[in-house]
């Protein structure tokens, strides 16, 4: 290759516990709602299943991650802030974040931003790609949680390492690989793998 390997890398479920937090935030709030427990969830959209649980949980879910302090207080992944640093470190790697924002943006833009100067450091910050559409963006591998991504582009230039997470689990990911946690190590083996081809 004659430039360094681009991996993109997800925020919400890949370095941020959306799902943790979410969980967490909707008890506090709701307490006397039904909810649905880390290993029950399913899919990768939270309000459609408490949708489907009862109607107008749905909405719940969205005003609990609509509300400040939402995203910037999300707890990180284990290992993951570690991991990437360490990732960003690699000879001929280039790390990016890549993530999508809410349409609801008024506190989600400003906070991711917030949050990846809090636990990475403000030279991080010229490493964010904000997008709807990750199909568009030209990198090598992207580490992702959700484990279908479709746009513009249906080629894209990446590989989709899909990330796990509780709604993934029993995914059927049509042959995509997985990268289980930033914890065992096997994310060096991974990049190592890509840095040869
Ligand atoms: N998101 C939701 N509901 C969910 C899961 C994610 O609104 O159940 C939002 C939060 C983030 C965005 O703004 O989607 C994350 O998208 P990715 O970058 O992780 O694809």
């Amino acid at each position: 290759r004659q430039s360094n390997l681009r991996v993109l890398v997800d925020m919400d479920g890949v370095l941020c516990d959306f799902e943790l937090y979410l969980l967490e935030s909707y008890k506090q709030k709701y307490p006397n709602e039904p909810c649905i427990e880390l290993q029950d969830r399913e899919g990768f959209w939270v309000k459609d299943q408490y949708e489907k649980l009862k109607e107008g949980l749905g909405a719940n879910c969205v005003n609990v991650h609509n509300c400040k302090g939402f995203f910037k207080n999300l707890p990180e992944i284990p290992g993951s802030i570690e991991a990437v640093k360490e990732l960003s470190q690699m000879e001929n790697v280039d790390v990016f974040l890549c993530t999508s924002p809410l349409n609801y943006y008024k506190y989600c833009m400003q906070e991711k931003y917030a949050w990846v100067e809090k636990h990475l450091g403000k030279n991080w910050l010229e490493k964010i790609i904000i997008t709807k559409d990750k199909t568009v963006v030209n990198g090598h591998v992207l580490i992702d949680d959700k484990p279908n991504i479709t746009g513009a582009m249906l080629q894209p230039s990446w590989e989709h390492i899909v990330f796990t997470s509780c709604h993934n689990t029993g995914t059927n990911l049509h042959g995509k690989r997985r990268l289980d946690n930033w914890t065992d190590g096997t994310w060096r083996d991974l990049i190592e793998e890509f840095k040869k081809r």
